[in-house]
């Protein structure tokens, strides 16, 4: 005997799309292949029988080889307007034998599709909850596909493109691939608080899913996208090692190389409107201690760790692009060849070109 199901989500998602593209996204099997898993998995198999009684069956694979299946009965099919359908699992943290219920309504609004979401029959918060997160993941690529600007309709990122910060999070984009609309923004400005409580750049947006914090974005977009791996270094010292220099990087390099020289010149605080020496001097011997450290790193290679780029790279090579713009970095750089030739080979990157800023 199931005991009574008590708990529901409820979704509404904007899609920029015809309500009849948006209802058939859900019945048509190849339409359902493209887009119904979340981000970082890929539907291995589909079948859907769209009439009432007819069944579907969804599997969806993680990319550990991991295995999760869907699948349940349709029970009302008004085109374009309406359409019900059970749901249940074959295997997970819900019995097979619990069904609960879809119900999604489709209204048109300025040339797109309304779209809401009614899920019911959970049997506890935490499964609901748990279904929410990757309901939100799966209408992610839901719009990525029906969106005339595909995932640039969904990923939103969130910053001001002369920031390091958020050029490493758009060139992890460029290097996989992945298009996004970038929204200029300065750092402590309301669209950001909204977003991130410290008020900090960058922001990714992912439709209704945001995250701040450049270490936690990279590794959620080389985890939800397709596209060449942002640490393919193998072996367990390689990818402490990427830690390493990205934890060097946030904690040390950026604020001797960054803060207290770069910015000093971008937004001088000094007497008369100038950048404030004391500062810029101060920082100058911390500055070189990392060149020294980074220097010894290459080596012979082009690359911090291994012999392929890694995310330790997409944070290092914004920051010694913008030190090399001014006095100390000019004066500084010549001394560290090895740091010289890496940049030079980070510069010829797409992902690179495709993000230089205009510093002031
Ligand atoms: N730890 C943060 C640092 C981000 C950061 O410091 N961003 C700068 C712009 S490059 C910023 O927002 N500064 C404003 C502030 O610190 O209040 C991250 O990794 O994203």
């Amino acid at each position: 005997m199931i005991q009574a199901a008590t708990f529901h989500l409820e979704m509404n998602r904007y899609i920029r799309a015809p309500r009849e593209k948006v209802f058939d996204a859900f019945t048509n099997q190849e339409a359902l292949a493209s887009w119904h898993c979340p981000r970082g998995m890929n539907v291995v198999d589909v079948s859907a029988d769209a009439w009432v009684g007819g069944k579907y069956r969804i599997v969806m694979g993680g990319r550990d080889g991991s295995r999760h299946i869907a699948g349940g009965e349709y029970q009302k099919i008004d085109r374009a307007n309406f359409l019900a359908y059970t749901w249940a699992w074959e295997s997970g943290s819900m019995p097979p034998e619990l069904k609960t219920l879809i119900e999604i309504t489709l209204a048109e609004r300025d040339g797109g599709t309304d779209l809401h979401m009614r899920h019911t029959g959970f049997p506890n918060a935490q499964t609901r909850d748990s279904h929410m997160g990757g309901w939100q993941s799966v209408f992610n690529r839901l719009n990525d596909l029906l969106d005339p600007e595909g995932s640039a309709g969904t990923l939103t990122v969130i910053g001001d493109p002369r920031s390091s910060y958020c050029r490493t999070v758009r060139m992890a984009l460029e290097e996989k691939g992945v298009a996004y609309t970038l929204q200029p923004l300065p750092p402590h400005t309301p669209e950001v608080l909204a977003h991130n409580p410290f008020g900090r750049i960058p922001v990714l947006c992912d439709g209704p899913i945001s995250l701040y914090e450049t270490r936690a974005i990279l590794g959620y977009i080389d985890e939800a996208f397709e596209g060449p791996s942002l640490n393919p270094q193998w072996g367990v010292s390689a990818r402490a090692r990427i830690e390493q220099w990205i934890s060097l990087i946030i904690c040390h390099a950026y604020d001797a190389m960054v803060r207290r020289c770069v910015l000093q010149y971008v937004f001088p605080r000094g007497e008369n409107d100038l950048p404030d020496r004391a500062v810029i001097d101060a920082a100058v011997p911390d500055i070189e201690r990392h060149l020294q450290a980074f220097e010894a790193a290459y080596g012979e290679r082009d690359y911090l760790v291994g012999a392929d780029l890694s995310m330790a790279d997409l944070f290092l090579a914004p920051i010694i692009f913008s030190l090399g713009k001014f006095p100390e970095g000019e004066a500084l750089l010549p001394k560290f060849p090895n740091v010289r030739r890496a940049h030079a080979v980070m510069c010829k990157r797409p992902s690179f070109v495709a993000t230089q800023p205009q510093l002031g």
